[in-house]
């Protein structure tokens, strides 16, 4: 193991040159080209990285700094960008609302959750660039996910919701209840920066005028309505209101990220995994393959790992293999899935058992939009981050989250993004004749979300006297049923893994993200997916270190 004091002393230029001195052997003069990185975080590479954690999402973050703070030595691999540095117009990160060459991951034309306003569509062509916001397309259904270092945290709404208590053993069976809300719950939100709104604010700030009227609509059809925690900075917010700092949420940001206010993992976790000077990060490297290591010892351990550097473009401009002790997969549902089941079945990785790319769900998301009277104006400016819900489980199995629609101009629209009980689940297979992982979830599995979010919307249109809005998802369509922001399983605990995320059939595999869990968690999932990654760390390096 090396010691991080090796590159604190000496600044930049020697730590880099002892960087590739020490490297140089085994792994290339530039192995896994830790560059861009601040000195301090830019750990040399020895002979073997103790422990290599594929993916810089809420579980890999998670896992970096609890490893790092027991005094591993982490590298972190992320195929997305650092997101550290400005764009051509001064910002890192593009707005909602004008979609460039930073906003979607290698696609020359955009793909927008709304693709329609008015009914005309309003995707256009962007230049093809490793942007911010994947939108995968796995045949049935279109995946958003957050590329770059941070993961989804980047893109994200930030909505921080942790699940009634009496839900949980219905969504992770093998998991001790109050050792998750007594310890790990609370652990994650706190290091997430969760916060709640001010509800007198929440009462009279122009930007949340559409979510009052979402309120009042729920009131009076007889929902329950609630605020829900958030990750952004309610005190920097307040401030955009008085015109007093550079807007950010009052500014429509968050699909392409946040400019400022919004505490993404960079600011939170990865900050402090930086700041133990024991976590390096590759960004711009992808992972392709991890097979055991030949001749491995139990004192050289582990893993070969294949990585490929990208350019901005996507294209591959370095390959190499790096040996890594333990490896933890933490690149995402459906990354995590597809890594796992091409490299069982291509046989790298051979024992791993049956349960891989099995449980897959999208958390039952649906999308639609209702249109308001004309005495009901929604507001021209809306807080893009969204902060209350409409919580219909129990009677309907739907909770809808009051979506903004941040266009600048008044809409007259109402706008969610339900969670609802769908009970499919898809499974993830290796299509040996294509050479790529598919997703066998069909479109018509949407309908039981759809149903469950009519209860919601169906009696407040009765209530009000209002319509379906047609014109967001295509021309006369209502529901936004081809997509999901939440993608859950794939390698279940306690199926695909062991109670604590070991991979079954390999000693030093673990999975630390959403693919470990079984498809929905009947609420936004990333303070889920942090909490569940608290628990099992600690456990993993309880025994395992
Ligand atoms: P994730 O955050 O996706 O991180 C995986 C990382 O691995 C990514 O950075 C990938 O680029 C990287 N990666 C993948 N494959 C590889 C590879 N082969 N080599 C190297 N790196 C790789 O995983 N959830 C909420 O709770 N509240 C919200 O308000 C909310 N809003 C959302 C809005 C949008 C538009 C989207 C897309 C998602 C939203 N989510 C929300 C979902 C949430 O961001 C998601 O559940 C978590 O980010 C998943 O965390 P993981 O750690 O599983």
């Amino acid at each position: 193991m090396t010691s991080g004091s090796d590159v604190r002393p000496e600044g930049r230029e020697l730590s880099r040159r002892r960087f590739i001195g020490r490297t140089g052997s085994i792994f290339g003069a530039v192995a896994l080209g830790a560059i861009d990185l601040p000195a301090a975080a830019a750990l040399p590479l020895d002979e073997q990285v103790d422990a290599l954690v594929i993916g810089t999402g809420y579980g890999g973050c998670v896992t970096a700094l609890r490893l790092a703070q027991a005094g591993v030595n982490v590298r972190m691999v992320e195929m997305g960008m650092a997101w550290d540095t400005p764009g051509t117009d001064g910002k890192v990160f593009a707005n909602t609302t004008s979609p460039d060459y930073r906003s979607f991951w290698l696609r020359t034309r955009t793909r927008q959750p709304l693709s329609n306003f008015l009914g005309f569509p309003i995707d256009k062509d962007v230049p093809r660039y490793t942007g911010i916001l994947d939108a995968e397309d796995m045949g049935g259904i279109v995946v958003y996910q957050g590329r770059g270092v941070g993961g989804g945290s980047l893109v994200n709404g930030g909505m921080a919701v942790t699940p009634p208590r009496s839900r949980f053993p219905g969504i992770l069976p093998s998991v001790d209840v109050d050792e998750m809300y007594d310890v790990y719950y609370p652990r994650a939100n706190s290091t997430l920066g969760v916060s709640g709104i001010d509800p007198a604010w929440f009462d009279t700030a122009e930007c949340y005028g559409y979510a009052r009227v979402g309120r009042k609509h729920a009131a009076r059809s007889g929902f329950r309505f609630l605020f829900v925690p958030n990750v952004y900075d309610w005190d920097y917010m307040k401030r955009e209101a008085a015109g007093a700092v550079p807007e950010s949420a009052l500014a429509g940001e968050i699909l392409y990220g946040n400019n400022h206010g919004k505490k993404s993992l960079p600011k939170t976790y990865l900050a402090q995994a930086r700041a133990t000077g024991r976590v390096g990060i590759s960004p711009l490297h992808r992972v392709t393959g991890v097979t055991p290591a030949t001749g491995v010892t139990p004192a050289t351990g582990g893993y070969a790992v294949t990585v490929e550097q990208l350019d901005t473009g996507g294209a591959v401009i370095a390959t190499r293999t790096v040996r890594a002790r333990r490896v933890f997969f933490a690149a995402g549902s459906v990354g995590t899935s597809k890594l796992l089941v091409r490299l069982k079945a291509t046989g790298a990785l051979p024992n791993l058992n049956g349960e891989i790319g099995a449980g897959w769900g999208e958390n039952g998301n649906v999308m639609c939009g209702r249109a308001n009277h004309l005495w009901d104006p929604t507001g021209a400016l809306q807080s893009s981050i969204p902060t209350a819900g409409i919580d219909n489980w129990a009677a309907g199995g739907a909770f809808a989250e009051v979506a903004p629609l941040p266009t600048g101009i008044e809409t007259w629209a109402s706008f969610y993004l339900s969670i609802t009980n769908n009970p499919h689940r898809g499974r993830f297979t290796w299509n040996a004749a294509a050479g790529k992982v598919e997703l066998n979830w069909q479109t018509a599995w949407k309908q039981p979300s759809i149903t469950m979010a009519k209860t919601i919307f169906d009696k407040i249109n009765a209530t009000e006297g209002t319509i379906y809005r047609t014109d967001l998802f295509g021309a006369y369509k209502i529901w936004g049923d081809h997509l999901t922001y939440h993608p859950l399983g794939g390698a279940v605990l306690n199926r695909a893994t062991d109670n604590y995320g070991r991979l079954h059939g390999y000693t030093g595999l673990y999975v630390m993200d959403g693919a470990l869990i079984p498809g929905n968690v009947s609420v936004n999932p990333f303070v889920t997916i942090t909490a569940l990654a608290e628990r099992n760390i600690e456990r993993i390096i309880a025994e395992d270190f």
